[in-house]
């Protein structure tokens, strides 16, 4: 098995409820083992600021799909969630993002490992810190290390923790 960093968000039509649907149809699939959740975050939206504010939650699971696999599978599901793609950064239904795929570096047209951006993101790294503070990413240091330099600017809490996938 290896381990895997998944970033979930939404803020389109009830923002936490999509996040909490789609956190049990990850844990469901057939090869994620264990899985756990942190807290939902409401965030102030980074990059297109003219749309409401996210729900983000950051997942460390384990898993036996391969980086591209996941992917695929990740992609269904935000699917089935009604995304729609109409221009970078608009407001989503739900976007799940491989953060980090068993520490590996990996670089193909859809997919690239660790993501290059959640270092830069507090609604990423503080979920990551919160239920995995010594993951490290990349380069860039521990979680707990990336959060505290991000700080807490944009992001509180909305609801603690409550979903383990037991191995
Ligand atoms: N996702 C983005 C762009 N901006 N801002 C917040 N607060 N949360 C997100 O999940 C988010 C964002 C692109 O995926
Ligand atoms: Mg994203
Ligand atoms: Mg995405």
């Amino acid at each position: 098995m290896k381990t895997t960093i998944i970033a979930f968000g939404s803020n389109l039509h009830n923002p936490a409820e999509q996040i909490r649907r789609a956190i049990v149809a990850v844990s469901a699939l057939p090869k994620i083992g264990s899985l756990k959740t942190s807290s939902l975050y409401r965030t102030t939206p980074v990059g297109y600021a003219d749309q409401p504010d996210f729900i983000n939650a950051v997942a460390i699971a384990q898993t036996d799909y391969t980086a591209t696999e996941l992917l695929t599978e990740l992609q269904a599901i935000e699917q089935q969630f009604g995304r729609e793609r109409s221009f970078r950064n608009a407001p989503r239904t739900l976007d799940l993002d491989i953060i980090d795929y068993n520490h590996e570096i990996y670089q193909t047209d859809t997919l690239i490992l660790p993501h290059p951006r959640a270092h830069e993101r507090s609604f990423v790294m503080q979920p990551l810190a919160e239920i995995a503070p010594d993951y490290t990413l990349g380069k860039h240091g521990t979680a707990a290390q990336i959060a505290a330099e991000l700080g807490h600017d944009g992001i509180q809490l909305f609801q603690a923790a409550s979903h383990t996938k037991a191995a």
